[in-house]
């Protein structure tokens, strides 16, 4: 396949509630969509996760929008590429700068699902129709309006609640979600807020019943996880540390985690997160599917991967109108008993819904690609 075209879209949708973790506050959802044109007139998507500070891990959608134009579509304008699994061994020699790839290698997947007709879930081996999920939910102000809102995603019917803690936004919210409701299956998410010296807090977590504690220390803090792993019995799970499937290695050597939240945008595109999902599951590690608060193609490509057999825990996967009031794609997602329906149309099984997108665009750039195939 020769991609002769690419579209970077920027847009901006406004969510619905402003979400707040341990490191900042969004209250819009700004990225890009990668568009890439080959030359049979395919169009494969790619969404760009970075967020416009490097608070989450060191990309920003400036730094990537850089990389991916001065770095990742020259390479790809270079090249006959034969299958999808190229495209990672292209971009290896690039330290770092995951998202910037994983925008890009996820459109060359969903151009060459649309290229063999399939769509993509069946095309990476999944077999799931639909699959179960949960919902993350930022830091609160108070108890009372964290329960009101654990309430309102249990009727609607989320199986799996992710509540974010912070430093003395924690046991008392833990505790209050556990109490009103003792058999939600129920987790909390650190975002690195946390170091040795609160041991005795995180160790107090354990009793409350969580199916894992997400990310409580550094980003690169493998041996700080293991030696807290070992002396809690809930699960840990990474999140930040983890880009490839080396740091997935290394977690399991150490003892780091006992799950892996695995982000299409955070691991460098679907190559990688497969050999991570397949990595976890011969080594009894939990895997499960993050998110970003992705617009609906990223959304898309979370939900192929998802479809795997080994995706067995809901992933953080929510329905398009969790956070957002419309979606750029259509048909958007829906919440079904608990479920999202796996796509079976072509490729990522859903289209840009141009009117709503066209709403939320910032910018729209074209770069052509064409310049000699070796
Ligand atoms: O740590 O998993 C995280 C959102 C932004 C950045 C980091 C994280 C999150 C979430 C939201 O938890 C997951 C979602 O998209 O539903
Ligand atoms: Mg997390």
């Amino acid at each position: 396949m020769y991609f002769q075209k690419a579209r970077l879209i920027h847009a901006e949708l406004p969510l619905l509630a402003p979400f707040k973790t341990s490191y900042g506050e969004l209250k819009s959802k700004d990225f890009y969509i990668i568009e890439l044109i080959n030359e049979e007139g395919i169009h494969g998507y790619g969404e760009l996760e970075a967020f416009p500070l490097p608070d989450y891990t060191e990309e920003t959608l400036s730094t990537a929008i850089l990389i991916i134009k001065e770095e990742l579509l020259p390479l790809i304008a270079q090249k006959k590429i034969c299958k999808p699994e190229e495209v990672q061994e292209l971009f290896s020699w690039i330290q770092g700068n995951e998202m910037a790839k994983a925008a890009v290698e996820l459109a060359v997947w969903d151009a060459f699902a649309k290229m063999g007709k399939k769509s993509l879930a069946k095309m990476i081996g999944a077999t799931k129709e639909s699959i179960k999920v949960g919902v993350s939910i930022g830091l609160q102000q108070d108890v009372e309006t964290l329960l009101q809102l654990v309430n309102q995603y249990v009727d609607q019917g989320y199986e799996r609640v992710k509540l974010k803690i912070a430093p003395n936004k924690d046991i008392q919210f833990v505790e209050a979600v556990r109490k009103t409701f003792p058999k939600l299956s129920l987790m909390a998410d650190a975002n690195s807020a946390y170091n040795r010296e609160d041991f005795l807090l995180l160790k107090e977590l354990d009793q409350y019943d969580l199916e894992m504690i997400e990310q409580p220390f550094g980003t690169k803090d493998f041996v700080d996880h293991a030696w807290l792993q070992k002396q809690l019995k809930t699960r840990i799970c990474l999140d930040e540390n983890i880009r490839s499937v080396k740091d997935v290695e290394q977690a399991h050597i150490l003892g780091s985690c006992r799950a892996i939240n695995l982000k299409l945008a955070r691991v460098g595109g679907m190559s990688s997160a497969l050999k991570i999902a397949e990595y976890c599951a011969l080594n009894k590690i939990l895997v499960w599917c993050g998110g970003m608060l992705e617009a609906g193609v990223g959304r898309a490509h979370n939900i192929a991967i998802a479809a795997r057999d080994e995706f067995v825990f809901p992933g953080d996967i929510s329905a398009s109108n969790r956070f957002f009031a419309e979606d750029i794609v259509t048909p958007a997602f829906e919440l079904n008993q608990g479920r999202l329906k796996v796509p079976t149309n072509e490729g990522i099984g859903v289209t840009l819904d141009l009117k709503v997108l066209k709403k939320y665009t910032k910018s729209t750039e074209e770069i052509l690609l064409n310049k000699g195939w070796s």
